[in-house]
C-alpha cells in the first residue's frame, strides 16, 4: 500500500486578512483579529502533526504544480479567472466573490497551486504511481461556482481534478464524495446535468450556503438521480455518520461503480468546529475513509484521491487529518489525544430522527444507474 501526500508551504501563506468571519468594521461592531476563522495555520498545524508524529515516513511525497488557465477554465469562466488574477495583482489583494473570502496579493498563484495539486495527486493515482493520496491544499474549493468564488473558496479544486481526469487521464465515470460539513454546492452545480459524475454530499442541513443541499436536489436532465444530498440534522455524532456511510455513501458508490473516487475532505463536522454543529471525532473520519476505500477497492482498483476542504478548529483538525491519512496508509502512529474529551461527551449513538433522514435519502439510491458502458 502506498499513499501519496502533498502540502506546500505557500498554502500556509494564503492571507485571509484581519477580519474574523466578517471584515473589521467598527460601526458594525466587527473587531479585527490576528486569525480569520479560515486562517491557514489550522492546516499548517495538521501538516506539522503529520511530520512530528512520524506518519510522513510512511507516505510518498507528491509535488504539485500550478494549474494552467486551460485546466481552470474547464470549470470556471474566463471572466472569473481574469478577475481573480487582476485582484491578486493588487497590493492589498481582493475577495473571492462574496465579501467574506479575502485574499492577499499573489493569491492567484496559491489557488492555482491548490487546483494543480489536486490534479497532480489524481494523475499519480490514476497512473498507478501510488495507491491513494491526500492533497492538503489551501484555499478550499468546494463552494466555488463556475462564475465566482464563495465561502473562502477561489477555484473548485476537486471539480478541476475531476474534469482533468476525464479530459486527459482516460477516466469516463467518477464519483465525488464531499464530507465537509457544508454543502458541496460547487460540484453539484458543475455536474448537475452530467450522468458521468456522481456527486454525493454529506453535510449539516442548511448550514452553508444558505438553504443549499436539500434532499430534493438530485441533478437535472440526463444527470437526474446522479446527485445525492444527505443533509444531516444538527448534533450528529459518530453513530449517525457511520449510519450515513453504511446506508447511503457505500451503496450509492456500489450502484454507480465509478472508475475513480475523489473526496472533498473537510474536517469541519468535528465536535470542536466553530462553523457547524456536529460532533464527529476521529472515529467518524476513520469510518468515512474506510467506506470510500472499500468502495474504491470494489470498483476503481483502489483509486482514491482526497483533497482538503474546510475545518476550523486548530486544536482538533490536525488529529482528524492524521487519523484520515493513517487509515489511507494502513498504519497507526499516534493516538487521538483529544478523543478522551470529544469522544466521551455523549451524542455518538444514532438517534431516530437522524436515522429517519438517512433512510429517506437511501430510498433514492435505486435511481442511480450505472451507464451502459460499465
Ligand atoms: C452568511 C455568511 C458562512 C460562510 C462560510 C462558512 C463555511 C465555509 C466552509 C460558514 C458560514 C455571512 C450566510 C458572512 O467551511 N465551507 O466548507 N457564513 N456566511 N453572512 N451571511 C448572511
Ligand atoms: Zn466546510
Amino acid at each position: 500500500m502506498s499513499t501519496g501526500y502533498l502540502w506546500h508551504e505557500v498554502f500556509g501563506w494564503h492571507d485571509t486578512g484581519t477580519g474574523t468571519l466578517f471584515p473589521a468594521d467598527p460601526a458594525a461592531g466587527h473587531q479585527p483579529i490576528s486569525h480569520h476563522v479560515a486562517h491557514p495555520d489550522t492546516k499548517r498545524r495538521m501538516h506539522e502533526l503529520i511530520c512530528v508524529s512520524g506518519l510522513i515516513d510512511h507516505l510518498t511525497r507528491i509535488t504539485g504544480r500550478e494549474a494552467t488557465r486551460e485546466e481552470i477554465t474547464r470549470v470556471h469562466t474566463p471572466a472569473h479567472v481574469d478577475r481573480i488574477a487582476a485582484e491578486s495583482a493588487q497590493p492589498k489583494g481582493g475577495d473571492a466573490g462574496d465579501g467574506i473570502s479575502p485574499f492577499g496579493k499573489g493569491a492567484y498563484r496559491i489557488a492555482a497551486l491548490g487546483a494543480g495539486s489536486a490534479i497532480a495527486m489524481t494523475e499519480a493515482v490514476v497512473r498507478g504511481e501510488i495507491d491513494n493520496g491526500y492533497a492538503l491544499v489551501n484555499p478550499a474549493g468546494h463552494h466555488a461556482l463556475p462564475e465566482t468564488g464563495l465561502g473562502f473558496c477561489i477555484f473548485n479544486n476537486v471539480a478541476i481534478a475531476a474534469k482533468h481526469a476525464q479530459a486527459v487521464l482516460g477516466i469516463e465515470r467518477l464519483a465525488i464524495v464531499d464530507w465537509d460539513v457544508h454543502h458541496g454546492n460547487g460540484a453539484q452545480a458543475i455536474f448537475a446535468g452530467d450522468p458521468s459524475v456522481l456527486t454525493v454530499s454529506l453535510h449539516q442541513d442548511r448550514c452553508f450556503p444558505p438553504n443549499s443541499g436539500l434532499v430534493e436536489e438530485r441533478g437535472t436532465g440526463a444527470g437526474e438521480g446522479y446527485n445525492v444530498n444527505i443533509p444531516m440534522p444538527v448534533g450528529c455524532g459518530d453513530g449517525a455518520y457511520q449510519y450515513a456511510a453504511e446506508t447511503v455513501i457505500g451503496p450509492a458508490l456500489d450502484a454507480f461503480r465509478p472508475e475513480l473516487i475523489l473526496v472533498a475532505s473537510g474536517f469541519d463536522p468535528n465536535a470542536m468546529d466553530p462553523l457547524a454543529r456536529q460532533l464527529v471525532t476521529t472515529r467518524g473520519f476513520t469510518t468515512l475513509t474506510r467506506t470510500v476505500m472499500d468502495a474504491a477497492e470494489r470498483h476503481s482498483q483502489g483509486r482514491l484521491v482526497l483533497t482538503q476542504e474546510g475545518g476550523y478548529s486548530p486544536v482538533y483538525v490536525p488529529f482528524c487529518g492524521l487519523a484520515t491519512i493513517e487509515t489511507l496508509a494502513g498504519v497507526h502512529v499516534l493516538d487521538d489525544a483529544i478523543l478522551p474529551v470529544v469522544g466521551g461527551m455523549g451524542g455518538h449513538d444514532l438517534e431516530p430522527h437522524q436515522q429517519a433522514l438517512v433512510d429517506r435519502v437511501a430510498t433514492h439510491i435505486g435511481d442511480i444507474g450505472s451507464p451502459a458502458s460499465a
